[in-house]
């Protein structure tokens, strides 16, 4: 009877202690690779507490993270099919429109000015179209990224090293092309299972930025950092066009105010985080390794170039000579 009672009484308080915040009439679920400690999700959780502010709760946004809702592909796919609402990503658009394949295309780009300079021009208003049309996703910005880093339990100075090696990848045509050129196996697979596959000698490598290096902990199954920056990339974060539509047009100029102002505070926390994030991998064991870049890129850049089609080659040719 005890038990009785007191469950009566929790109930009870449960019920009157209950916020008065009315029902969201929009729950935006998102879907990201990256954990709680990335500055992605961090993005994610700023942008969902001023689209609450700033709508009076008619908007809130759910987070799931480290794919636990759904992997890069799968998250896509749910959100065409109106399922979950928002999620990051990148050149895996390739699947759905050639021209997704510049915002990670390897050694394309060198720094940030490169990246300002093609997400501001045509081939980034270009990309966006395509975006909506082909693959039913709004772009609410971009996430500027760190250089993608080949990691290894040997050091890799040369192409002539890799001899093999198999290299995890995401799912993205180009990263295919380019692994292959310079002698490596690439294998294509989902960002969570990489961890594991690592530890368990699946696969032997992968490539990533900084960032997301520490983040996944992959210092714990991978000793060398090789520095052979081959990509150069961003990320968008994306809702569904449907999901984006379906807002009364008040909410729309909210909402995509409130995404410029979470890609402004995502920058600021990644331009911290690659102030401290190379000691930090240093300090959990990992050794870094000068590569030969010019090699690498040198073994790779004509395979690269072939695998587009003509409409895209030209593209690059003109991308080249800006
Ligand atoms: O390794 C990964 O899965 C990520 O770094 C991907 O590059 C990212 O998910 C996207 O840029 C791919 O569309």
């Amino acid at each position: 009877l005890k038990k009785t009672v007191l469950c009566f009484f929790a109930l009870l308080c449960f019920n009157s202690c209950k916020p008065d915040k009315p029902e969201p009439e929009f729950l935006l679920r998102t879907a990201l690779l990256v954990n709680e400690e990335h500055t992605w999700y961090k993005a994610f959780v700023y942008f969902g507490q001023i689209l609450e502010e700033r709508t009076e709760g008619r908007i809130k946004v759910e987070i799931y993270p480290s794919e636990q809702l759904a992997k890069e592909v799968e998250a896509i796919r749910l959100i065409q099919a109106d399922v979950i609402d928002m999620t990051t990503t990148g050149s895996i658009l390739t699947n759905w429109f050639e021209v997704a394949t510049f915002c990670e295309l390897p050694f394309l780009m060198q720094d940030s000015t490169d990246m300002n300079r093609y997400i501001n021009g045509p081939i980034g208003k270009l990309m966006e179209e395509e975006m909506i049309n082909k693959a039913g996703l709004r772009s609410l910005g971009h996430f500027e990224r760190g250089p993608r880093h080949l990691t290894s339990n040997r050091p890799i100075r040369h192409p002539d090293d890799l001899n093999g090696l198999i290299v995890r990848i995401p799912n993205v045509p180009s990263f295919v092309t380019l692994w292959k050129a310079l002698g490596a196996k690439p294998t294509p697979m989902a960002f969570s299972e990489v961890f594991t596959s690592l530890q368990q000698g699946t696969i032997e490598a992968q490539e990533n930025p900084f960032a997301l290096i520490n983040n996944a902990g992959f210092s714990e199954v991978q000793k060398y950092l090789n520095l052979t920056s081959h990509v150069v990339s961003w990320v968008y974060p994306v809702v569904g066009e449907k999901q984006f539509q379906r807002l009364p047009p008040d909410l729309k100029k909210i909402f995509m105010e409130a995404a410029k102002d979470m890609q402004a505070y995502e920058h600021h926390l990644f331009l911290e985080n690659e102030k401290s994030v190379q000691k930090e991998l240093k300090a959990k064991g990992m050794e870094f390794i000068e590569v030969d870049k010019e090699a690498f890129q040198q073994k790779c850049e004509e395979a690269i170039y072939n695998s587009l089609s003509p409409e895209m080659q030209k593209i690059y040719d003109q991308l080249k000579t800006e």
